[in-house]
């Protein structure tokens, strides 16, 4: 990949005093991805954090439009941005739904497969950490398996739902994965992505501390153990062919990942790994 730290941009276009928590995950993809997309850009969130992390009424950490919409149809409202640009002749501006995992999986479903199927012309970018984390941290469909959430404190009965599987599956002129810990992988997607038209996906793990049980301090070293563990992918899929993007420099058991999560606590190694997504 082409990008790397030295060229990354100096410019903020999602700046520090946003209201995140700290060592929000969601927070750090977000200025990573905007830094590789630049200032002509436009984005939609639905409820989720990322509706208020970037502030409310007076303030705000966007340093490009932002327009927050509700939670079924950032993928819809992204749509309309992107043909009300082309009808006033604006090509250079890139129109983004930008939603979490439940925005993207759940709730937001149906509106972000028309959007795939129809081949519209946007970026959806799903920030997974896993839970419905603006309302407290409820279980959804990419919630794993055994994770205890506030309303599966037992643990979640079954598995995270395959939906790499089910966008590969729209046939999107991009697709790829990314990881709040690989900011030079995560931002040269974003730059490729920009350069393709068609409808792209890009799917970044972003931890929450406070959904997970793990320090603040270390959701980054999360998201890495998580690719070092194998367990979360670096890859591309362009017209259909997947290639790995990036291998980590040591692979770990994923136990080593998994255990210290305490949402996962009093669960062995095997009972989780028998339900996670891959
Ligand atoms: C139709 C509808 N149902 C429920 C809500 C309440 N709500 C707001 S944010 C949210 C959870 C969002 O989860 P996710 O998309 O994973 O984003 P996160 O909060 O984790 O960043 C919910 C249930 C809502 N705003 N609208
Ligand atoms: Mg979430």
């Amino acid at each position: 990949m082409a990008n790397n730290l030295q060229t990354t941009p100096e410019e903020e276009l999602f700046t520090g005093g946003h209201g995140g928590c700290r060592g929000c995950g969601a927070a750090i993809a977000t200025r990573q991805a905007l830094k590789a997309l630049g200032s002509r850009t436009m984005v939609v969130i639905p409820a989720s954090c990322m509706a208020t992390i970037g502030g409310s009424g007076l303030t705000t950490a966007w340093e490009v439009p932002f327009y927050h919409t509700l939670f079924e149809c950032s993928a819809a409202v992204a749509s309309g941005i992107r043909a009300a640009l082309d009808i006033r002749g604006i090509g250079d501006i890139a129109a983004i739904s930008w939603a979490g995992d439940a925005g993207t999986a759940d709730i937001g479903f149906q509106s972000l497969s028309g959007a795939a199927e129809r081949g519209e012309d946007i970026i959806h970018v799903c920030y997974d950490n896993e839970a419905y984390m603006n309302t407290g941290g409820q279980a959804g469909g990419l919630t794993p398996g055994l994770a205890r959430t506030t309303d599966t404190p037992s643990g979640k009965p079954t598995r995270k739902k395959d939906l790499l599987a089910i966008m590969a599956a729209h046939q999107p002129a991009y697709l790829a994965t990314a990881s709040v810990a690989y900011p030079e992988d995560l931002m040269a997607k974003f730059q490729k992505a920009r350069e393709i038209k068609g409808f792209r996906y890009i799917h970044i793990l972003a931890p929450c501390y406070r959904g997970w049980k793990i320090p603040a301090a270390r959701t980054v070293e999360f998201a890495r153990l998580a690719v070092e563990s194998g367990l979360w992918e670096l890859y591309e899929m362009v017209d259909g062919q997947k290639k790995i993007t990036c291998r980590p420099e040591r692979r770990i058991p994923a136990g080593d990942y998994l255990r210290p999560q305490g949402r996962f606590q009093g669960f062995a190694e095997e009972e989780i790994l028998a339900l996670y997504h891959n």
